[in-house]
């Protein structure tokens, strides 16, 4: 069981990762497999009525329009090839098309010569700071050396707030007072990883700046600082998108790619929300690897995003029994 990284036995007598993660995303599935779990169970001819039924219910779980159309297709294409004889079927053909939407964006975190630099992006409030301090757990405990950047020099709390993480999960923190130029700490900090032999750099920004093209020239620049000590640099630039604002992530992610290039994503918030369907919109539509879920504020509530993993915690096999 390494989907997750830690074994179920090593959580203490707490439910296990599976049964967690299960548990955590329990509004999506009830959203998504309770309810296909209703329609299906009953041995219901597959005609126009239920067909229509099923995608009033994927489009309700915050699938997108665009997905469910091309989910229909295909639920229609096997009808056609009488590779689906009842409502039964429908519910296990739905989970390995849903599955196949998923897979090409789990891969594995891609590490690099050290130290790897990461900037974490995204609005105020999607959880960078948060994911952040999960990461740095993550990170150490492959035994790797992790230093944190405040690049959210905007407030005091913020700096403050990643601090308390490097702390509480073991990283350095290379910060400066508020109001500090953003690109200044990024290049402070990338000169300390390289001096100290770190080898995950995790450069927090702010998320909100008067304008929003204010905010992605901060971010630009941080990028021309960064490539100056290392042309290479940053190697990743993960845009943190809060699950629960549903088919608004679609925007978001739109607007950073085209501003600043997002070589993958962090979808938090997927605890409390019934709109964890959004995956599946965001897989179809970018198909950029989707490296961590958040459910949850803790420390422990970082997944690394394994596809079946989700399909089951949602979709359940044998809901429609
Ligand atoms: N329930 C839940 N809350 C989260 C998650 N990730 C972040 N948060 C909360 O969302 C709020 C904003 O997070 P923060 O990391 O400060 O966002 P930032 O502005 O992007 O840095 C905080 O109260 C976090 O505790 C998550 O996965 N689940
Ligand atoms: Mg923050």
């Amino acid at each position: 069981m390494a989907f997750f990284g830690r074994a179920p036995q090593d959580e203490g007598g707490k439910p296990g990762v599976f049964a967690r993660l299960t548990e955590r995303l329990a509004n999506t599935r009830q959203a998504l497999g309770q309810n296909l779990g209703q329609l299906l169970r009953l041995r219901r001819p597959v005609d126009a009525a239920l067909l229509e039924d099923i995608e009033t219910t994927l489009i309700g779980a915050d699938l997108g329009v665009d997905t469910v159309q091309s989910v229909m297709d295909e639920v229609g294409r096997r009808i056609s090839r009488r590779e689906i004889g009842d409502s039964r079927a429908v519910y296990a053909a739905l989970r390995g098309i849903l599955l196949d939407i998923l897979k090409p964006c789990a891969k594995p975190w891609p590490h690099g010569t050290p130290p790897q630099v990461v900037l974490m992006v995204g609005i105020n409030g999607a959880g960078k700071t948060t994911t952040i301090g999960k990461m740095i757990l993550y990170f150490r405990e492959q035994g790797l050396k992790v230093m944190v950047a405040a690049g959210d020099t905007f407030r005091a709390a913020a700096i403050e707030q990643l601090a308390t993480w490097a702390e509480r999960a073991g990283a350095s923190l290379i910060s400066q007072p508020r109001g500090a130029d953003a690109a200044a700490v990024a290049h402070d900090a990338l000169q300390a990883a390289q001096a100290r032999g770190i080898d995950v750099l995790l450069i927090d920004t702010a998320g909100r700046l008067h304008t929003q093209s204010g905010l992605m020239d901060e971010l630009g620049k941080i990028r021309r600082v960064l490539a100056r000590l290392d042309p290479t640099a940053p190697h990743e630039v993960i845009l943190v998108l809060d699950g629960g604002i549903g088919q608004n992530a679609l925007a978001q992610l739109e607007h950073f790619h085209k501003a600043i290039g997002i070589t993958g994503l962090c979808i938090t918030k997927l605890d409390g929300t019934a709109k964890g369907g959004v995956l599946f919109a965001i897989a179809k539509k970018t198909g950029l690897p989707i490296y961590f879920l958040g459910v949850g504020e803790g420390e422990e509530d970082l997944r690394p995003f394994d596809p079946a993993n989700f399909i089951d915690a949602i979709l359940p096999p044998g809901n429609d029994t």
